[in-house]
């Protein structure tokens, strides 16, 4: 079904296959004749003069010259001007590439030696392999269980760090169905060379029929809302009622967190991890520095589910409970992105952190807070 797409109207290129491709193309080749525009003409400038200027005369001695203010100034601008013109083109093609839209399709990436693996928010995990609809603005989330990798899709014209114990993402557009090989582009050990695969990028339509072709299993929001609540357990401590020892996880996302010392954080996606791995390096203003850290408990890819489910949780408000809500995403209508809305209200329904300054009682003051009915109430013991 799929050909290798390796025709390009330069011979040892790749096919350009995404949005941006043809700027990264247009800028690499605008520096190339700019060299090859400078190469040349110092080069043919050198031979000529060595010609026309060569020794005739024994001994002779040249004209002297003092300076020409008019050739100074001239040759001074236009390399100036070369310069800008190259750091715009560069400034806007850095712009274009590491700005991700908010309006994305979200992939997990985590990498490890030595493969991908990849899951889609409808749950369906691939490994060396990434299926992405055509004409679909995709973002990927990704991190890595060991060593520092990079997502590298060479007709894409992108690639990105992926980096231990961080988030990084990366997007793309691709314009053509096809099969695009994915590289590791950062060495990694042994089988570096091996680390690759390939990203099909496919009809809206057959894109659909693929999704609904392969087995699910639990989405990434599913298996963090499990995790949260029956696994790890942080729903004894996060469920949200009064007298909680830690606080409600609806609506966090994205909002601002006050921490204990003053500080302001925005709560994305590697302050919840960092939150679940290093509580302590981040106390939250009003509540006790008692979390637990579940580094080496946890897996990459379980975090990833913890963070998608605390997201999901984002745009809900402060009346929703951590049971049974949260998104269904586990149909496969091929629109995975409508069904995990990307919270944007900079509140999210949360409770302001200034009202959150009792410490034995965290959410009190909330007359929207659901009753803890899941534990008995419980105090702080000191
Ligand atoms: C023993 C009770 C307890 C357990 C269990 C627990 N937490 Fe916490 N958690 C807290 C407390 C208390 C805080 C606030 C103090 C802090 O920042 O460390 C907190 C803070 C957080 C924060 C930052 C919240 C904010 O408002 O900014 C997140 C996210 C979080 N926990 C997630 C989890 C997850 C996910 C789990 C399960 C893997 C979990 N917690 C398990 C008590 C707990
Ligand atoms: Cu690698």
């Amino acid at each position: 079904m799929f050909m290798q797409q390796n025709s390009s109207w330069v011979p040892i290129f790749p096919e350009q296959a995404s949005t941006f491709a043809w700027q990264v193309d247009g800028l690499y080749f605008y520096l190339l004749a700019i060299t090859a525009f400078f190469t040349i003409g110092i080069v043919a400038a050198l031979i000529f003069l060595v010609i026309k200027y060569r020794e005739k005369e024994k001994y002779a001695t040249g004209a002297e010259i003092h300076g020409s203010i008019g050739l100074e100034t001239l040759w001074s601008i236009i390399p100036f001007i070369i310069a800008m013109t190259v750091f715009l083109g560069g400034a806007i093609v850095y712009y274009n590439q590491y700005r991700t839209p908010k309006d994305a399709m979200e992939i997990y990436v985590v990498g490890k030696q030595w493969m991908w693996k990849l899951q889609h928010q409808t749950g369906q995990r691939e490994i060396n392999e990434l299926h992405v609809p055509v004409g679909r603005k995709v973002k990927l989330t990704m991190t890595t269980e060991d060593v520092l990798h990079d997502f590298f899709v060479p007709a894409f014209r992108t690639k990105m760090d992926v980096v231990p114990g961080r988030y990084t993402t990366l997007w793309f557009e691709a314009t053509k169905p096809g099969k695009y090989r994915l590289f590791c582009a950062e060495y990694c050990g042994l089988n570096h060379s091996g680390m690759g695969g390939w990203v099909y990028v496919m009809e809206q339509r057959d894109f659909d029929n693929w999704l609904s072709g392969n087995v699910s299993g639990q989405t990434p929001v599913e298996a963090g809302r499990d995790l949260f609540e029956n696994k790890l357990g942080c729903a004894s401590c996060h469920a949200g009622g009064p007298q909680q020892r830690g606080g409600k996880v609806e609506g966090l996302y994205n909002t601002d967190v006050k921490l204990v010392g003053g500080q302001t954080v925005k709560a994305d996606d590697e302050y919840i991890r960092n939150s679940i791995l290093n509580p302590s390096s981040q106390i939250v203003e009003g509540y006790q520095p008692i979390m637990p850290t579940f580094k080496g408990q946890v897996t990459e890819e379980q975090l990833v589910s913890l963070v998608a489910y605390i997201k999901s949780l984002g745009s809900e408000g402060s009346g929703a409970t951590s049971t049974g809500s949260g998104s269904t995403g586990s149909g496969t209508s091929g629109s995975p992105s409508s069904s995990m809305p990307n919270p944007t209200n900079p509140n999210g329904g949360r409770l302001p952190t200034s009202q959150l300054t009792n410490s034995s009682v965290p959410g009190a003051s909330n007359p929207n807070a659901p009753g803890n009915t899941s534990e008995p109430t419980r105090r702080e013991n000191r």
